[in-house]
């Protein structure tokens, strides 16, 4: 492979000198097809044609998998105007007009809605129907997210679980989202985003036993709850580091492609998310490598108590997709109907294109971050009472399939009471359920425990010996 390289570098260097050649090099496309057959076809035709380069630049821009770049040289020589000119990257046009382009436009980017607030089809509007078992079945995941996030919620408050965080006011963010996609999709998430492991069959039982950090759950008690994550369910385990799942979404979306899958990676975050540096150093990656990856951003407002007019001066999350060269739409991330089209088409686009999709749902979160937090110490319950009330997009969804007739009151009030139920003993049956041994939290991570978690465990274990009556008599040792 490396004497191969080192030809086909030979090869370049002799055409940069003959043509101003720069592209062949950087065309990601020439490498990872298939490099050796493909860059040798490349190059046995170049030098056939080396006579009238012009003619065959034209003519072989395909399979010389030329999209952006041109030769610089060559084609400024050749078509150079008094009005434009081929620079690296493509032909600009000149201006005499000394004016800065404006840091935002003069009207905010709009917002794709099907469903007004009263679940009334907006008419004109172009949206993906969805029929009556599916909208069902999403409507009754938006309600079980809803219960849930009541009892876990409550749950934490009277000390059964550590930690927990809900999604109130991004239900159809959650359910309409994760039902737009293939189950083969690898999703790559933040944290408020547990419907989508809902939708794909994720159990109450597997949500409580996560919790409450009980010997049945996948990661044996070694995460904080609420970071949930299944293999089975194609859903990667949550990781407290904001943004770290945007780069990893698009390196798993790259070898998707090269692997031939019909299948996309989508990675949600938050406007704080889009505050790292993973956001932009992924986004920009995703651009370049063509790799078919869904960005979905919940920009709800916060980032703890950091306002997005703290963190940027952007339009927003969706503004900076053009930036990049990515196709993007801002959509109501109260809008179920919405949601669901935009991320249908976005998965198409994806796949079919091999490129990456931009989406920026507007929301607000109108729960306090976690239950570490107070949000009204830093915005106003009036403010929070508003959102939940008149924007609330399970009620939005309800009425919408309501005046269906495939939803009616009684069906409502079983549905909450059944989840209610079978919630309240999920958290009872993860509570009885065994801890995870001591030793668990040294397992799984490496294939041969290192020397230094050896040593941990030993004084781990000397240390519970010394002050075995501080130590829960719950967890083996
Ligand atoms: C790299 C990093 N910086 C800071 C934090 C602390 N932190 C945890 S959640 C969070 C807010 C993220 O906000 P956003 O992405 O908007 O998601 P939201 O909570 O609003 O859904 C912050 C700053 C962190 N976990 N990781
Ligand atoms: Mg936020």
């Amino acid at each position: 492979m490396s004497v191969h390289l080192l030809k086909s570098r030979n090869v370049v260097s002799h055409f940069r000198s003959k043509l101003g050649f720069l592209a062949i090099t950087n065309q990601p496309t020439c490498w990872n097809t298939n490099l050796n057959h493909h860059f040798h076809t490349c190059s046995r035709s170049i030098l056939q044609n080396l006579e009238s380069p012009h003619e065959f630049l034209c003519e072989n821009r395909n399979s010389l998998c030329f999209h952006r770049w041109e030769s610089t040289m060559a084609e400024k020589h050749l078509n150079v105007t008094e009005h434009a000119m081929d620079y690296p990257g493509g032909k600009v046009k000149f201006t005499s007009d000394m004016s800065f382009i404006p840091g935002s436009p003069e009207e905010r980017i709009h917002c794709y809605r099907v469903l007004d607030e009263d679940g009334h089809i907006i008419s004109s509007s172009n949206f993906i129907e969805i029929g009556k078992e599916v909208a069902v079945k999403m409507y009754m995941h938006m309600v079980t997210l809803q219960v849930m996030d009541t009892i876990f919620y409550e749950a934490q408050r009277q000390g059964r679980i550590s930690f927990y965080l809900t999604c109130i006011g991004e239900e159809a963010i959650n359910i309409a989202s994760a039902a737009a996609l293939n189950f083969e999709d690898l999703v790559f998430p933040q944290y408020r985003e547990p419907g989508v492991l809902l939708w794909r069959g994720f159990t109450i039982q597997e949500f409580a036993n996560q919790l409450l950090g009980n010997k049945a759950d996948y990661g044996k008690g070694k995460q904080m709850p609420i970071h949930y994550g299944s293999n089975k369910h194609n859903y990667v385990t949550i990781s407290s580091t904001v943004g770290t799942q945007v780069p990893q979404a698009v390196g798993a979306a790259y070898s998707l492609k090269m692997d031939g899958k019909d299948a996309c990676t989508i990675t949600y975050f938050g406007d704080g998310g889009s505050s790292t540096a993973d956001f932009h150093a992924g986004l920009n990656f995703a651009a370049v490598m063509e790799a078919p990856v869904i960005f979905f951003c919940r920009n709800n407002g916060w980032a703890i108590s950091t306002p997005v007019a703290d963190q940027f001066r952007s339009d927003g999350i969706v503004s900076r997709g053009q930036a990049y060269g990515i196709r993007s739409i801002r959509v109501d991330g109260h809008d179920a109907v919405a949601i669901y089209t935009a991320v249908h088409e976005a998965r198409q686009m994806a796949i079919k294109e091999g490129a990456p999709v931009l989406i920026e749902a507007l929301t607000y979160r109108a729960g306090h971050h976690s239950t570490s937090d107070d949000s009204t110490r830093y915005r106003s319950a009036r403010e929070i009472e508003w959102w939940r009330g008149s924007q609330d997009p399970v009620s939005r969804f309800r009425k919408y399939i309501e005046r269906k007739g495939w939803w009616s009151s009684e069906a409502e009030s079983d549905l909450r009471a059944n989840t209610r139920k079978q919630i309240a003993e999920a958290v009872q049956f993860a509570e009885k359920t065994e801890k995870p041994p001591v030793a668990a939290i040294f397992q799984d991570v490496y294939d041969v425990v290192p020397s230094n978690l050896r040593e941990q465990e030993k004084l781990l274990r000397e240390t519970i010996s010394r002050h075995s009556k501080d130590y829960p008599s719950d967890v083996p040792v």
